[in-house]
């Protein structure tokens, strides 16, 4: 690959990363070759559709599908550069142990048809130490090449991490315009990924070691983590004291210096509530914040759920309208969702008292079966409802006016009505 040629690429794993990451390399005129383990996603791609809802991702695949740019296969075929990004969940031990065998698998595959200069990125969130374990199960899958890393002369491939950092609901606009880092097991490895990635990044590529671009992917969310579980904690104190926190972080605020963020029920997706415990793992001894916060958002979950069942309690026979069962605001993902979790258990213990009001959904999850817990419109539960608990805070929410509310028996764990203490 020299001089201006574009590059053929191969994106393996074709999820809420790996898809869009694949139709914006090939809106750079690169062919690409998506690469999934799921006949149905390749299928659905081949066909020019989506499997996973996100802005505009649906347009953009259909072009780049309809241009010949884009293509999926369950096999994966000779690339120039390719783009691992498939999932890093827990292994089922319990102890939140990063399982990194979807890696592996994908580096093995990778390794079948690697050839004399080609280019190998990670971008999937992994402890660190995954690039250079990578490289090694590639190293000895293919001792016919030299590895970077391994070898006195010139390596004949590079290897690198480059973490996305893209809000769902945004990811297109945010894979294009945020900055990237950009990490290396050498630093002609991370020369060579930045070149790829400025094909297609607007944001600035900052290049560093594999290993730090690592922490730094786990490092932005355990961040935001024990930033989130600071204003949990405040709430719970709040709690205890009789005090509006909501109040209290309004005026704290004010300081120039301090940027308290909101309490809520707890953190959900599949990032934030995960990616510490890969720091925690590596470093049991001395991640004790990082730890704590990921207990801390978690209890929060808990006094959510007790503290609402008291308000359902001292309500006999009203009502109860869940209002939310997104994992954040504005979005229809419901994976890892604390308000999900809430309302299931209000519906298992208060059964068809409980109505649930997600304008996300088409239906309610599974867990909700049996327990007579209804999916309504906002409109019924405010007509039918007479405690009102907030658990995510949808736009269409939080434009509820009060008299609409008033005689309500309100929990608004996301603080969207400044009127209710
Ligand atoms: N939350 C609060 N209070 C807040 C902010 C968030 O309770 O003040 C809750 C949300 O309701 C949600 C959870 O935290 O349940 C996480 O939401 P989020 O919007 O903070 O983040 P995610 O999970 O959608 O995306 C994060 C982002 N990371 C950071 O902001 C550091 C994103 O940039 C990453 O790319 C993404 O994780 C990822 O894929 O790792």
């Amino acid at each position: 690959m020299r001089g201006d040629t574009k590059p053929d690429v191969c994106v393996i794993g074709l999820g809420y990363i790996g898809l869009p990451t694949a139709a914006i390399i090939a809106r750079a005129g690169c062919p690409v070759l998506g690469v999934d383990v799921s006949e149905r996603v390749v299928e659905t791609i081949n066909r020019g559709e989506i499997h996973i809802e996100e802005v505009d991702l649906d347009g953009l695949v259909q072009a780049v599908v309809q241009r010949g740019l884009l293509r999926a296969s369950t096999e994966i075929s000779p690339a120039d550069v390719f783009v691992i990004a498939v999932p890093t969940p827990f292994a089922k031990d319990g102890n939140h142990t990063p399982d990194t065998s979807y890696v592996m698998a994908a580096a093995e595959k990778v390794a079948s048809v690697l050839k004399k200069g080609d280019t190998v990125i990670l971008e999937s969130t992994s402890p660190v130490g995954t690039t250079e374990a990578m490289r090694d199960a590639i190293a000895a899958a293919r001792p016919d090449l030299a590895m970077p890393g391994l070898t006195d002369g010139q390596p004949d491939v590079s290897l690198a991490y480059c973490p996305e950092r893209v809000l769902p609901g945004k990811i297109l606009e945010e894979l294009t315009h945020n900055d990237r880092s950009i990490g290396g097991i050498t630093p002609r490895c991370a020369r060579k990924a930045l070149a790829f990635y400025k094909r297609f990044v607007k944001g600035e590529c900052v290049t560093t070691d594999a290993r730090s671009a690592e922490m730094t992917k786990l490092v932005e969310n355990a961040f935001r983590d024990v930033n989130i579980a600071f204003a949990n904690e405040l709430s719970m104190i709040a709690d205890r004291q009789g005090l509006d926190v909501w109040e209290v972080i309004r005026l704290a605020n004010r300081h120039p210096r301090v940027n308290i963020l909101t309490p809520g029920p707890g953190v959900g997706g599949h990032c934030i509530a995960v990616d510490p415990w890969f720091i925690v793992h590596g470093a049991p001894e001395e991640a004790k914040i990082i730890r704590q916060a990921r207990e801390t958002n978690d209890a929060k979950m808990h006094h959510v759920l007790a503290r609402a069942k008291a308000l359902v309690e001292v309500n006999p026979g009203a009502k109860i309208a869940c209002l939310g069962l997104a994992f954040k605001a504005n979005i229809d993902d419901f994976r890892e969702s604390p308000a999900r979790y809430v309302a299931a258990s209000l519906a298992r213990e208060f059964g068809e008292r409980v109505q649930v009001v997600e304008p996300y959904a088409g239906g309610l999850p599974k867990e909700f079966e049996g327990t007579g817990a209804e999916l309504v419109d906002i409109d019924t539960a405010l007509e039918e409802c007479g405690v009102l608990i907030p658990l995510v805070d949808h736009d269409v929410f939080k434009v509820i006016p009060p008299e609409e509310r008033a005689n309500k028996a309100v929990y608004d764990t996301r603080g969207i009505w400044p009127d209710v203490a």
